[in-house]
């Protein structure tokens, strides 16, 4: 049965076709995650930093109700000009977008089930969503955790941002039998900063070695993603007190204004930009360039087999 609410484009295709490597990426961080026109301009930056590592780029968002893998320019600009007025689209948003032939930007989980339906095994983001702070009472759990413990797809990230609880983060993870790789590192880094405290599953120092783990859960038919944490460039890596401060003052708002769901992650994104000004944005860039490296020379390496 083919499925005909997926579009994918003829570059993407082909490369799929042809066996060569693709890296998917998602599109909330576009129209959620940073601030128009530098939202624009790193996507596009992204791209062309998979294109320069030897793979082709597959931007992944909801165009008219189709799970497009291989957004064009134009695309990726309306989502970046649109920004939050996009549905921020997760797991449980896609039968109705699909149906009413809305559009949608991709969250870490749907970037995974769209990539994994189009045949990429790769992904490149930023931060993943994880267990909030406070979660015992509110259960906000981001859906990307349970993405990850059925779609089997290697997630290229920067760690997570501590406006979660990193330490649960961590144990759901392990719950659900996803592999957690520091890649050059023991420790899982903080988004913003290389350290966290908390310890790794793995540390993997080199994109052959992480690609044959990921070969190696593939060969016995484990269903279950690969997270890759890479740390961000020393040269980029935040103050910790300054970012920490920021996080704290964002949570406390967070709570005043009652704000909830799926406007939670949003929110604090948006406030810790706005509390840290230009910097915060910067190494968000940098980390994102990073990770879209290594995930352009992971997918190289599986390739290679
Ligand atoms: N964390 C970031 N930047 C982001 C996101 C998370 O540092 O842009 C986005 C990703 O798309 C992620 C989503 O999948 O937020 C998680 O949202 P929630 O916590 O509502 O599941
Ligand atoms: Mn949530």
């Amino acid at each position: 049965m083919t499925n005909t609410h997926l579009t994918i484009s003829n570059e993407v295709q082909q490369a799929l076709r042809e066996g060569r490597p693709v890296v998917a990426l998602e599109s909330t961080i576009i129209s959620h995650g940073m601030p128009y026109p530098q939202n624009v301009e790193t996507a596009l930056r992204v791209e062309q930093t998979i294109r320069d590592n030897g793979a082709v780029p597959a931007t992944i968002a909801i165009i008219g109700g189709q799970l497009t893998a291989g957004c064009t320019e134009e695309q990726i600009e309306y989502l970046g000009r649109q920004g939050q007025k996009v549905t921020k689209a997760s797991r449980r948003d896609l039968p109705v977008l699909m149906a009413e032939k809305r559009d949608g930007a991709t969250t870490v989980t749907t970037t995974m089930m769209i990539a994994h339906m189009a045949g990429i095994e790769v992904f490149a983001t930023g931060g993943i969503g994880g267990v909030h702070r406070g979660a015992e009472t509110t259960m906000d759990i981001s859906a990307d955790l349970e993405e990850l413990a059925q779609t089997p797809v290697l997630v290229v990230c920067a760690g997570a941002k501590s406006i979660l609880d990193l330490g649960l983060t961590l144990e759901y993870l392990e719950t659900k039998g996803v592999p957690v790789i520091g890649y050059g590192t023991d420790e899982l880094p903080a988004f913003y900063t290389r350290r966290s405290g908390f310890k790794v599953d793995y540390r993997l120092d080199s994109p052959a070695e992480v690609a044959a783990a990921f070969r190696a859960q593939r060969e016995i038919g484990l269903k279950t993603g690969m997270l890759v944490t890479n740390p961000i460039p020393e040269a980029y890596q935040m103050d910790k007190e300054v970012i920490d401060a920021a996080i704290e003052t964002a949570l406390r708002e967070c709570v005043q204004r009652g704000i909830k769901g799926k406007e939670t992650t949003p929110f604090l994104l948006a406030k810790v930009k706005e509390l840290t000004g230009g910097e915060s944005l910067e190494s968000n860039i940098r980390l994102v360039l990073n990770n879209a490296s290594l995930a352009a020379q992971v997918a190289k390496e599986l390739c290679s087999e």
